[in-house]
């Protein structure tokens, strides 16, 4: 048995989230005071049942971003936005969101001792993800509209000075969120061959492929992954080559009609030899029961578009037998309670409190 202190050695030293850990490839210096929840370290996790129940003939494996602090992938980039806010000064942060930048950003400055604001299309943003700005105590402004209205005003509200804009229109954020593709590399020895993961405003897809770039740039890794960006059906200007003035979809994350890093998705696809395409809502809702059921891991409606974008993959011989494919699972199926209720498609079965009723009702009555 190992004593006490050998088990601690094997742990290895505490994870100090992302800034400290990558601060090589970051716009940060030794005296930069870092606003951290210690985010990042997430688990990329196999998910041999799903990967059969799809049919695929290769190696799946999911960077489950729901285990960061605000379970989103969005705390990546907040780390570095709020710590270069406080860092210059700012008082005030401001953001437009479909939840989970919101969540994010309202925590970390909550963190930082900042005032935070955010603005979100009434009605459409998911009850966790409201409920995170809400208690982290952001002032919560909904307008009647959508999300790219939302970050329209944003802009404009940026202009005056008055505030620090925290959305990915900020390039700190996409610094940030680059980190997960250095973690996927260095779980994996290397690249996958193929990286799949949603798109909305299109800021995360950018910060991967410039990850994956930075990361075999300097020799940490030999390969580089074809990108393959999913949209929902109802919201997908990417694939339109236009933008959406009435997106519509169950993934109220990706409800984006003009993303604002539309050139860095573009890229990120023709450069890497991937693509951008997209799946429908029942797609999407499909691919999302499949892997709670198969593997026990709850998502938020936007990270089964991949997932559905996967199965229309091998359907169409796209992924090459014996191929290493990651997918990144951008937030945590709890902050979306409603979508699981209903997509469960039942509900909990009422008797009355005796043994005899409850074996009736399981089927051993
Ligand atoms: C779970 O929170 O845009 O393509 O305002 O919450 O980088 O926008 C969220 C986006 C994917 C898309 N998955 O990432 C916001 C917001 C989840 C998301 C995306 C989002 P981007």
């Amino acid at each position: 048995m190992p004593d006490l202190k050998s088990l601690s050695t094997t742990l290895g030293p505490v994870w100090p989230g992302i800034i400290r850990r990558y601060a090589r490839f970051l716009p940060v210096t030794a005296e930069t005071s870092v606003v951290t929840l210690l985010e990042g370290n997430t688990p990329l996790i196999s998910v041999p049942n799903f990967a059969a129940a799809i049919g695929a003939r290769f190696d799946l494996r999911l960077k489950y971003e729901a285990m960061n602090p605000t379970c989103s992938f969005k705390d990546r980039g907040m780390t570095m936005a709020i710590t270069k806010a406080k860092e210059r000064g700012a008082k005030t942060v401001v953001c437009a969101s479909t939840g989970n930048t919101s969540a994010s950003a309202a925590a970390y400055a909550a963190r930082a001792g900042l005032k935070c604001v955010v603005i979100l299309p009434q009605g459409k943003i998911a009850q966790g993800k409201m409920s995170q700005a809400l208690l982290y105590g952001a002032t919560t402004v909904s307008i009647e509209g959508n999300f790219d209205e939302a970050l329209n005003i944003v802009r404009e509200l940026g202009e005056t000075g008055l505030v620090e804009v925290v959305n990915s229109v900020n390039p700190v954020r996409i610094e940030g969120q680059k980190t997960a593709a250095f973690e996927i590399c260095d779980a994996l020895g290397d690249a996958p061959d193929f990286h799949f993961l949603p798109v909305g405003n299109a800021a995360n897809i950018t910060a991967y492929w410039k990850g994956f770039r930075e990361y075999a740039d300097a020799g940490l890794s030999d390969t580089l992954p074809k990108i393959m960006g999913w949209q929902a059906a109802g919201a997908a200007p990417l694939v339109l080559g236009y933008p959406v003035t009435h997106p519509e979809t169950v993934a109220t994350a990706i409800r984006i009609g003009n993303p604002a890093s539309w050139q860095g998705a573009i890229s990120a696809a023709k450069d890497s030899e991937g693509a951008i395409r997209s799946v429908t809502d029942e797609e999407i809702l499909y691919a999302y029961m499949l892997l709670a059921r198969t593997e026990g891991l709850m998502v938020e409606p936007a990270c089964a578009a991949p997932l559905a974008g996967l199965i229309k993959a091998i359907a169409a011989g796209e992924i090459p037998d014996g191929s290493l494919v990651t997918a990144t699972m951008t937030g945590h199926g709890l902050k979306d309670p409603d979508t699981a209720i209903k997509t469960a498609g039942f509900s909990p079965i009422i008797v009355q409190a005796t043994k005899q009723e409850v074996m009736e009702a399981i089927g051993l009555g």
